[in-house]
């Protein structure tokens, strides 16, 4: 590895890339993280490069600006606005992969984060406990587009060497910022609208039991990952990672201790059948065995934490 860790972060507007960039810069220093997306927002404190992932040149120029040693690709179009467009979400989401690849095998690039999801699990995987060689028929493109990601880092590992590593996230839920197309994003809703005093329009079935995780558990989770000696990363294409799974009428329940009039209505709509088609519980052992994850956030911690936190952001 070279000596100094110079880090590109790919999304970084996005839900995870927003908050994880405050977490690299603790890490390696601010000016050692280079931010990149297709704009720049206006509360962005570092380095910050407007690009597009697509264009593999683009990539590569701010790799040899910066002297790039890691990079984090957190750009990808998630399940449910993925659906709207299917070819697109596969060109755009497989397009900036291959860039990452190229750009990292190209340069020696130490190492390289590529989140997938539990999205790549489809009806033929079993619904509780999933493990993590469970078998993979993802029914959104999303999720297709994690499964084969998931196969290309492998690939590029077993080709190429490249240090790839990757994990397989749950629904996200942190205060700092808001999740956007994905499935699971009710679950972040949810808090900003109780803490609002407004009605919540669940586009879930209350019983819809979804894997989630908390935002502090997602980044440590990350930088364990990265941070684990190349020879404990046994699995080459993604490491399940399990928070805790609950529903929509358990967290409701849980606001509820705080808020007791808050209003729920239930209106599924098409994200009710990706949801139906992903795991309620997943198995992370491997992930425990090989390089010591543990989730530390409950419901209850998590509901805590998002009630406070957005109660002094609304104040
Ligand atoms: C989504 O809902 O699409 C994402 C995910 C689980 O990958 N949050």
């Amino acid at each position: 590895m070279n000596t100094k860790t110079k880090v590109l972060v790919i999304g970084a507007n996005g839900q995870l890339g927003s908050v994880l960039i405050g977490a690299l810069q603790k890490k390696f220093g601010i000016e050692n993280v280079i931010g990149s997306d297709l704009k720049k927002k206006e509360d962005f404190h570092g380095i910050f490069e407007i690009a597009d992932a697509t264009n593999q040149e683009r990539i590569q120029e701010l790799v040899s600006k910066y002297n790039i040693t890691q990079i984090y690709h957190l750009a990808a179009i998630l399940s449910a606005r993925g659906e709207e467009n299917p070819l697109q979400t596969w060109d755009i989401n497989m397009k900036t992969l291959f860039t990452v690849l190229e750009v990292s095998r190209l340069n020696t690039i130490d190492r390289v984060f590529f989140p997938s999801s539990i999205a790549v699990f489809g009806t033929g995987a079993p619904l509780k406990n999933t493990p993590n060689n469970a078998y993979l028929d993802p029914a959104t493109v999303y999720g297709m587009s994690k499964a084969a990601g998931e196969n290309w880092a492998q690939y590029y590992f077993l080709k190429y060497g490249l240090d790839v590593r990757s994990l397989r996230y749950p629904g996200v839920i942190g205060y700092q910022s808001l999740p956007g197309g994905g499935t699971t994003d009710y679950a972040v809703d949810i808090y900003h609208k109780a803490v609002l005093n407004e009605e919540f329009v669940c586009f879930l079935k209350e019983d819809t039991t979804l894997p989630m995780i908390f935002m502090d558990d997602t980044i440590r989770a990350t930088l364990e990952l990265m941070d684990a000696p190349k020879e404990d990363i046994k699995i080459r294409t993604s490491y399940n990672v399990a928070g805790i799974s609950f529903s929509p009428a358990e967290v409701v329940a849980e606001i509820r201790k705080l808020y007791p009039d808050f209003k729920v209505k239930y209106e599924p709509d098409f994200r009710q059948d990706i949801a139906a088609s992903w795991p309620k519980t997943i198995d992370d052992s491997a992930a425990a065995k090989d390089w010591g994850w543990k989730p530390e956030y409950n419901l209850e911690m998590i509901t805590q934490t998002m009630i406070q936190k957005l109660k002094e952001k609304y104040k």
